[in-house]
């Protein structure tokens, strides 16, 4: 597929992404809407995204996001759907999807049917970015676009780390390094800078951490107190779970934080190939074998015990 090839014709354009945006589909997304602002100047061009994190903002015409209006009678004569694959996830957005004259979705996410007129849909991609990249002439891809592109793959691979990465994306990313971008940059503004409350609260998690089952499982927690006294978000909370999952001998790694009263956010991660999905999933939440998560709506000491006896019992599964 090129992507140029669908844009012949097509007079007005919406692009989106899922609800509460990530590297990814910023990236992708933006990606986009570069190329056709470069090449398509003249095309009535949309793009719609919650709001985004302001680590992204030096992505190229990252001003022109919109909020999308849910009762929008617009048709497009094309949109395009990023890094999500059923409306749901579009949030507001699903409007333009809804009516639009054709629709294209680029995604690798797993499961779901067909959803777009057309798709490029491959889950054994490591990002939405890789595969946005794949379908644009290699010559088109400007500086602008290739930014954007790059930051995407580094947030989904965790800087070229994941599973997900495979030697073609090395080679996709390689191609967009030669672009010019200031790759080291982005790597250390977008992925590993933290603020100096992120750091400390960090600090906080790592010291309150404690180890269970023969320090296979490590478990630490956040409450909104912690969070109130060094001034962070949840949304700052990303990374603390990955610090503890590289802890020597550790299998899994849990961190909660407090989101309410009590409203407790659980997250999981895998050293091995242990299940974590089916973990979550016992608590209704959901996620990948590696990485999942859940909502819990108990105090951390009835809960906890729950939690740890759960990951056991899929750790006995992955020994016998
Ligand atoms: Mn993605």
């Amino acid at each position: 597929m090129r992507l140029e090839d669908l844009l012949k014709e097509v007079k007005s354009i919406g692009i989106s992404g899922h609800m509460n945006p990530d590297g990814d589909c910023v990236g992708s997304t933006l990606g986009v809407y570069n190329y056709i602002k470069t090449y398509h100047p003249d095309m009535d061009a949309h793009i719609y995204l919650e709001p985004i994190p302001n680590i992204f903002k030096f992505m190229s015409h990252s001003e022109d996001i919109e909020d999308a209006d849910p009762l929008s009678q617009t048709v497009f004569d094309l949109f395009i759907c990023c890094d999500c694959r059923d409306s749901g996830r579009l949030g507001d957005a699903k409007v333009y999807f809804k009516n639009a004259r054709h629709t294209l979705c680029i995604d690798h996410h797993l499961g779901g049917g067909t959803f777009a007129d057309d798709e490029y849909i491959f889950p054994e991609a490591s990002s939405t970015c890789e595969l946005v990249t794949e379908i644009l002439d290699m010559e088109k891809i400007t500086k602008q676009i290739a930014e954007c592109l790059y930051t995407g793959m580094v947030h989904d691979t965790g800087v070229f780390q994941y599973t997900c990465t495979s030697s073609h994306t090395m080679n996709v990313a390689g191609m967009l390094m030669d672009k010019g971008i200031a790759y080291s940059e982005i790597i250390d503004n977008t992925f590993y800078r933290k603020t100096f409350g992120q750091n400390k609260i960090l600090g906080r998690a790592l010291l309150n951490a404690s180890l269970h089952f023969d320090g296979r499982i490590i478990l630490s927690y956040i409450s909104s107190d912690d969070m109130k006294e060094f001034d962070v978000l949840p949304k700052h909370l990303d990374g603390i779970v990955s610090q503890l999952r590289v802890t020597k001998g550790v299998d899994v790694a849990v961190f909660m934080y407090q989101k309410g009263k009590s409203e407790f956010k659980v997250s999981l991660r895998a050293v091995n190939d242990v299940n974590l999905a089916e973990v979550a999933a016992k608590f209704g939440g959901g996620g990948h074998a590696k990485a999942a998560g859940f909502t819990v709506y108990e105090k951390p000491e009835a809960s906890v015990p729950k939690i740890l006896k759960e990951i056991n019992l899929a750790l006995e599964r992955l020994d016998s």
